[in-house]
């Protein structure tokens, strides 16, 4: 990328909030890189930056997302650092119920983030799921939330991710 398009790249926030060990910093680890990197325990938050181009309409979007870590006792600070938020990545991992469980809690959380600025992802499709489809689909009506399906490991739903947050946060959008 040359000078000139790095200045007028816009700068969005995207957070990523879900209980420990979902998956936060390797899905922003897959999202930025590409590839699988296995991550070691975030401990109040991992902030790193990556840019989502769309070649055919020749624009960027270089995001600075906030992964929080999942201890209580980070929740304060974590409040600060997600203020001004434009994207939230809700996620909880398929593979533990209780981490579905904690989505509500979640959702409140980030309760100043537009309903539309939103996306729930359900990661480690590569693993067999204890939640149920209907339990996914009812949850995410209820908080009118698109779902996508990932997998760090397979790269499974990764685009469909980048698709889904591109929308958002391109031009004057209501995700700003
Ligand atoms: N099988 C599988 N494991 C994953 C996936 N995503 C993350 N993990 C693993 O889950 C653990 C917790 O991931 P981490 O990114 O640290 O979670 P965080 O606490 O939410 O940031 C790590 O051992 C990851 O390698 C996935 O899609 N599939
Ligand atoms: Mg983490």
């Amino acid at each position: 990328m040359n000078g000139a398009r790095a200045e007028s790249t816009p700068l969005r926030k995207v957070v990523l909030v879900g209980s420990g060990a979902v998956g936060k910093t390797t899905l922003a680890s897959r999202l930025i890189t590409g590839t699988y990197i296995q991550q070691t325990m975030t401990v109040g938050l991992n902030v790193e930056t990556w840019t989502v181009e769309d070649s055919a309409e020749q624009a960027a979007i270089k995001i600075i997302s906030f992964d929080l870590g999942g201890q209580n006792q980070f929740r304060f600070f974590q409040q600060e650092m997600i203020r001004g938020a434009n994207f939230a990545m809700i996620v909880f991992d398929l593979t533990r119920y209780e981490s579905f469980m904690d989505l509500e809690e979640w959702m409140g959380f980030i309760g100043d983030i537009p309903e539309k600025c939103r996306v729930l992802v359900a990661n480690k499709a590569d693993m067999e799921s204890v939640v149920s489809d209907e339990e996914i689909r009812t949850f995410a009506e209820k908080h009118s939330l698109p779902v996508v399906r990932t997998s760090c490991v397979t790269g499974q739903g990764i685009e469909e991710l980048e698709r889904v947050i591109w929308e958002s946060l391109k031009g004057n959008g209501i995700c700003g």
